[in-house]
Order: C-alpha cells, then sequence, then structure tokens
C-alpha cells in the first residue's frame, strides 16, 4: 500500500479505515485477519489442535482455523493458526523514537570525516558475550558489506576493527582502551532471558566504571534492537534489521561532532 494512503486518509478499497482503531488488514478493510506460527510441547492430534484454537481464542482471534500442524518430535507440534484480530491499535498515537540525522553516503561520510574531524575514526566492533551470531556485525563492517552498502572497512577515513563473536565485555573494553577507540558497536543476536540486556547494561557499567562512557560513542544493533531499547540501556543509538553501514556511519560521526569528540 502507498504511504499517500496514510497521509490523506482517503482508501480506495473501503472507507472505513479509522487511524484510531487500525485492524491488520487480509482482503478486505478491517478484516484483522492474522497468521501466527508457534510450537506447542504435546503431541500431534486432535487435541493438540484444539489447544492451539483455544490458545488463539485468548490471543484474541475471532474463528481460529488451524492451516497447518506438523509433529516436531513424539511431544511437539508445530502449527500455523489464521484467524481475525478483534484488538485494534491507535496509529494516531504512536509514537517511535528513531535515529534523528541525515543518512550521508560512504564518500559523504568521508568527507564529513576530513572536514569536520580531521583524522581518521577508530571503530571497534563485536558481537558481545556468549553470542555467536556475527552476520549482523560484519554486514556492517566487512569490507564487502551487506544488501549493496559496504561495510565500515571499506570507509577510508575509518579504522575499523572486527573481533567477531564471543567477545567479553572485558576483552572488548580492553581492546577498546588499547586502540583509543572512538566508537564502539556491539551486536546481539540472542534474547533468550533477556540475555541481551543483561550483556549490553554490563558494558555501560564497565565504562563508566572506567571513565570511558562519555568519551566514545556507544552503539548496538541486533534483529530485536530498537533505538528506543537502545537509549533506555544507556546506549547512544540502536539499530535493528534494515540499517546499514551508511546509518551507523553517519551517526556516529555526527555524534562525535555534536559532543566534540574529535
Ligand atoms: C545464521 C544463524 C545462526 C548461525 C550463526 C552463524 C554466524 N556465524 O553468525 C548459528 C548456526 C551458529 C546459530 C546459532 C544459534 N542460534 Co541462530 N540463527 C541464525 C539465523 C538463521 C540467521 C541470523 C542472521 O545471520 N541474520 C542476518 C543478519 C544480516 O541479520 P541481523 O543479525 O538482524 O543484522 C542486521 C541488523 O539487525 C543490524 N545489526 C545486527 N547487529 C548489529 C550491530 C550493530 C552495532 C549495528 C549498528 C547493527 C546491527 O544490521 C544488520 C543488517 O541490517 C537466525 C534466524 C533468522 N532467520 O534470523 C537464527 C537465530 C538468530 N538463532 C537463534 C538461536 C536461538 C541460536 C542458538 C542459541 C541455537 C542453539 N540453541 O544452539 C545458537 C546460538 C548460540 C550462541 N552461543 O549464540 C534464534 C534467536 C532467538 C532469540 N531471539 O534469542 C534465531 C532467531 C532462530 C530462531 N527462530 O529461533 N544461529
Amino acid at each position: 500500500m502507498s504511504s499517500g494512503l496514510y497521509s490523506n486518509k482517503k482508501v480506495s478499497l473501503d472507507e472505513k479505515l479509522d487511524l484510531q482503531k487500525v485492524k491488520p488488514y487480509g482482503d478486505t478493510m478491517n478484516d484483522g485477519k492474522v497468521q501466527v506460527s508457534f510450537t506447542l510441547p504435546v503431541p500431534d492430534g486432535d487435541k493438540a489442535v484444539e489447544a492451539a484454537k483455544d490458545l488463539a481464542k485468548k490471543m484474541g482471534l475471532l474463528d481460529p482455523l488451524v492451516a497447518h500442524h506438523k509433529a516436531l518430535d513424539k511431544e511437539f507440534t508445530f502449527f500455523v493458526v489464521y484467524g481475525s484480530l478483534q484488538h485494534t491499535v491507535n496509529y494516531e498515537e504512536i509514537h517511535v523514537e528513531a535515529v534523528s540525522g541525515t543518512v550521508m553516503s560512504m564518500d559523504e561520510v568521508n568527507t564529513f570525516i576530513k572536514d569536520e574531524i580531521g583524522r581518521k575514526v577508530r571503530v571497534l566492533g563485536a558481537s558481545t558475550g556468549t553470542d555467536a551470531h556475527t552476520v549482523g556485525i560484519d554486514a556492517i563492517m566487512n569490507m564487502k558489506g551487506f544488501a549493496g552498502h559496504y561495510g565500515l572497512e571499506r570507509y577510508e577515513m575509518m579504522e575499523a576493527l572486527n573481533m567477531g563473536s564471543q567477545v567479553s565485555n572485558e576483552e572488548f573494553l580492553k581492546k577498546a582502551v588499547e586502540l583509543d577507540a572512538d566508537v564502539l558497536l556491539v551486536s546481539q543476536t540472542v534474547t533468550q532471558k533477556n540475555v541481551h540486556i543483561d550483556n549490553l547494561v554490563h558494558l555501560v557499567e564497565l565504562l563508566e566504571a572506567e571513565g570511558l562512557r562519555d568519551k566514545i560513542v556507544l552503539i548496538c544493533g541486533g534483529p530485536r534492537i530498537s533505538h528506543e531499547l537502545a537509549k533506555e540501556l544507556g546506549y547512544d543509538a540502536g539499530f535493528g534489521p534494515g540499517k546499514y553501514a551508511d546509518d551507523v556511519a553517519s551517526f556516529a560521526v555526527e555524534e562525535m561532532v555534536r559532543r566534540n569528540l574529535r
């Protein structure tokens, strides 16, 4: 759907769109159709299907239909359920805390650094704690980049070091001190039991204890990281899916200048 739909509140298919009571769209406006998938720790069968439907109703789905169920194991069953969501969302009241500033191209960032900082910017990144996922931090840092966006290693005015995964906060901090890093990039993918929160907060505490927090630009990212969460945890910015090296580089160098970290 085009953004024009929202800007002038005119709907070509149906005039009933109410931005204070938005429902998911399936075939027609306000039908509320959604698809959910989940696994139950019970054997596959009629009883399992009934349990899935019952749960779907409790989620607020009317007329749930179990479109797919498959035994994953003797005692686990995977479900795909369709239904009509009764809940609505007030779109007009949604306020999102987003990273502000202009997104510059790689060349523009290099020029900005030359003009405004006058030396190379030192960037250190890692997937920290027990997290073994590297693809996210690689996407931001690797020379070849990701989805058509070159990574920070390619930026002529940046010295970027990617320490890889499962880097402890202590090791990360030690390296940051050794390199006198300007920008720290932390990737967190695993969020089970909120392990990412504990890990991200721990790093902030270590930096504060060393008196370094104010001297660096601290950025985190990952599939479940939002800018709002990052700010809440004491980071300068957070980036999730759909964000690339240029977004991160632009924010980092503008933040350095804003805070006079030259
Ligand atoms: C590949 C993969 C693996 C590989 C990782 C290989 C590697 N070298 O990275 C392997 C097989 C090792 C693996 C292991 C595990 N995985 Co895994 N894995 C995945 C998978 C399939 C893809 C992740 C990925 O590469 N995405 C692509 C990148 C490009 O996306 P991204 O990380 O979101 O990055 C973008 C942004 O988020 C952002 N970004 C990311 N990091 C950063 C950092 C900064 C600083 C910035 C600015 C931006 C930024 O920029 C990127 C580009 O836009 C996902 C499922 C999925 N389809 O997403 C599961 C998934 C992430 N894994 C999962 C799990 C549970 C595990 C294991 C714990 C499984 C297990 N029980 O052993 C282990 C982890 C063990 C550990 N100690 O960490 C879960 C995580 C659930 C959760 N939320 O906690 C997922 C979601 C699968 C699932 N549905 O259950 N995994």
